[in-house]
């Protein structure tokens, strides 16, 4: 009998090389089921927005008319870019004639958009940041695209997305991409945390690393010290903390997904408190905070508003803002004694 040739390449990496993101939904889910192959294609036509994205940002310094601002102003009172607009439209498109997605709401979208060929047969919503950390595209350093799937409940007549005010336990799936030296797609449907790594040459996103599992404790502080005057007194104490002690250092990109990967990998807590001119803060609910909440509380973190965890909090209009205190177990879990430590004080216990 003829020996079988061991493969030149081993084993593992041929199969990893094949574990596609559409697989890998599908193996975690452990079904062929009509739910798992729509999160599947759900997840594989993100995956197209990304590449597009991708792509783009990576000639844009070279094209005509790609970056620089577009003279309108979103519903969030910003100045929109040209990425902004571009990177919107993508995601909408790779949804067409998909009968997946019915519906989506974005930070650039006053209201949610419908495609109407998907519904009604198309039960799922995408909830998305098409270009996170915005102030970052001109000048070619990180941003980052973040997203959740959710199920169409209501009919929502009125086009106002009022069924989609609901808490963040009910996200299906939810991730972001990070636009850096290359282009990793990070997601979770509640079973774990993964990230894709694109592989140009194969125009793939390739399984890099399961289960991915946030250190309990981290050095890294995220935050942008220039509101300090804006912030509550437990928040500058807790600021005062991290610069008198050993062991903590200060990492803020100006991209939300940029800081929350380093979190991720490293540890740490990032925070985006209220101001007094904002105290509800600037990160939006439903396409921002409560995406990577889900996200990181699948890798074993914690995400809160200072006072209860994000994925609790019932939004109550589509562009709501909540303040976010992100990361380590132990690390959110100091920013919030020194917030419950004040309440005490002023309730004079
Ligand atoms: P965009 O989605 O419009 O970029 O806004 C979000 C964001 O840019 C985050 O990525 C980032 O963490 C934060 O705002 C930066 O805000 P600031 O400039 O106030 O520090």
């Amino acid at each position: 009998m003829t020996s079988i040739q061991t493969p030149a390449i081993p084993e593992y990496s041929l199969d990893r090389e094949c574990t596609t993101l559409s697989r890998h939904i599908l193996q975690q889910l452990h079904s062929f089921s009509p739910e798992a192959q729509d999160l599947s294609a759900i997840m594989n036509r993100i995956a197209l927005a990304g590449k597009l994205v991708s792509r783009r940002l990576s000639r844009a310094g070279l094209m005509a008319d790609v970056l620089g601002f577009t003279g309108e102003t979103n519903v969030q009172g910003e100045s929109v870019k040209k990425m902004d607009v571009y990177a919107n439209d993508v995601f909408i498109s790779v949804f067409k004639q998909s009968g997946l997605v019915c519906r989506l709401a974005s930070e650039e979208m006053e209201k949610p958009y419908y495609i109407p060929e998907n519904c009604p047969v198309g039960r799922y919503t995408l909830l998305y940041d098409p270009i996170d950390g915005s102030s970052n595209v001109d000048i070619n350093l990180n941003v980052g695209s973040i997203f959740a799937i959710r199920q169409q409940t209501g009919d929502d007549l009125d086009g106002e997305g009022a069924d989609l005010l609901t808490d963040g336990r009910g996200q299906l799936g939810a991730g972001y991409i990070v636009y850096g030296p290359s282009t990793m797609l990070v997601y979770t449907i509640g079973n774990g945390v993964h990230s894709f790594l694109l592989d140009p040459s194969l125009g793939e996103f390739i399984l890099a690393q399961e289960n991915i599992k946030i250190p309990n404790h981290g050095p890294v502080y995220s935050t942008n010290e220039g509101n300090f005057w804006q912030w509550d007194e437990a928040i500058r104490d807790y600021t005062r903390y991290v610069h008198r002690h050993e062991g903590y250092t200060a990492r803020y990109s100006g991209a939300l997904v940029g800081d929350i990967h380093r979190i991720l990998m490293q540890g740490g807590v990032f925070l985006y408190p209220g101001t007094m001119k904002n105290p509800e803060g600037k990160l939006r609910l439903l396409y921002e905070t409560a995406p990577l909440a889900f996200l990181v509380e699948q890798a074993g973190g914690k995400a809160s508003n200072g006072v209860k965890p994000i994925l609790d909090i019932v939004p109550d209009k589509l562009h709501a803002r909540s303040p976010l205190i992100i990361g380590s177990n132990e690390d959110v879990s100091l920013v919030e004694s020194f917030i419950q430590d004040h309440k005490r004080r002023s309730n004079g216990n």
